[in-house]
């Protein structure tokens, strides 16, 4: 039970979001939320973690949680990933399924629908990205996915243009069970600030590094100073595989690192509301997707193969 909640009536419940990489969880998820509070890429597999953002409607508190794409596993962090993605569906009171509409049908979400059966979870569907597809394509696509699972609702929405989110949002809120809310009504996450600064230069690493690069890479916040006038001192670790990817952030003259560590630079001072003096250091740890140490920094379960 949490203070200023109204005082009767009220619901509350976790509400998981997945589906294929790319089909626009972590973009819903701030939409819903009204709120950056997961960081979003034009690349596959920019989640990696269970993020969860904390939403109230009307007397509702939602707790979506974001996952990291499903798709076929290779590496080790791969399979955390996926394991953890499911581990949230199977943890939720309800699983919110999207499939990116431009997509439609193939094989990722095919292997997905297949596999909802086991999900003792009410669930429904979410076809996203509708702003970019002929309105009359949905309809089949609805057939579709309802044949191959069982859905108690469907929705058509676009996560980056809103519409349909705010009906999407009320219909959670009167779907979720009774009960008292699990956060204070202004809580938006509950991540750690220093968790969600790693996350956001992770986030320009994916919009700045190309090919394979992002995916050998990972973020962490290793120091978090206030100084005497309230400015903020953040020190950040980036870890890549080799030294010929850690030439590659850092760019000719340190202009990559540089750019990368001014653009977070500001979206962390916007969030924390203060100065903030990033300090990107770059390190090559050889099998870092092989160390534990770095499964728990990302808040994933080690898999033991
Ligand atoms: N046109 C359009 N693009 C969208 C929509 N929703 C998301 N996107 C774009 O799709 C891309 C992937 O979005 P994300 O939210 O990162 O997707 P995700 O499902 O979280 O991806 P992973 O974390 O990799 O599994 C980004 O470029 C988004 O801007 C939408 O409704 N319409
Ligand atoms: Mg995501």
């Amino acid at each position: 039970m949490v203070d200023n909640q109204p005082e009767e009536g009220t619901r509350c419940g976790f509400v998981a979001l997945i589906g294929a990489p790319n089909a626009g969880k972590s973009t819903l998820l701030n939409a819903l939320v009204g709120s950056k509070v997961t960081i979003v890429s034009r690349k596959v597999q920019t989640t990696r973690a269970l993020i969860r953002g904390i939403a109230v409607e009307g007397r509702s508190q939602l707790i979506f949680v974001d996952t990291p794409g499903i798709f076929a596993p290779r590496r080790r962090l791969d399979r955390a990933m996926v394991t953890t993605a499911w581990s949230g569906a199977h943890d939720a009171d309800l699983v919110g399924v999207l499939i990116d509409a431009r997509k439609g049908m193939e094989e990722e979400a095919e292997t997905i629908l297949a596999r909802l059966a086991d999900v003792k979870v009410p669930k429904i569907l979410i076809l996203n990205k509708i702003d970019v597809v002929p309105r009359d394509s949905l309809l089949a696509l609805t057939k579709a996915a309802n044949d191959k699972a069982a859905f108690e609702a469907t929705f058509m929405i676009s996560a980056l243009t809103g519409d349909g989110v705010g009906d999407l949002k009320r219909w959670l809120a009167a779907r979720m069970a009774p009960g008292p809310w699990h956060y204070p009504p202004d809580q938006m996450s509950d991540a750690p600030v220093r968790q969600l600064a790693a996350e956001i230069t992770r986030e320009k690493l994916f919009e700045r590094l190309h090919q394979e690069l992002p995916y050998h890479s990972t973020v962490e916040t290793e120091s978090w100073k206030e100084l005497r006038r309230g400015d903020l001192r953040v020190e950040q670790t980036i870890y890549v595989e080799r030294e010929s990817q850690r030439k590659i952030v850092l760019g000719k003259g340190g202009a990559t690192i540089k750019a990368i560590g001014e653009a977070a630079r500001k979206e962390i001072a916007e969030i924390v509301d203060a100065k903030v003096h990033l300090f990107l250091f770059v390190k090559v740890r050889e099998g870092w997707g092989e160390d534990p140490e770095r499964y728990r920094a990302m808040g994933l379960e080690f898999p033991k193969e």
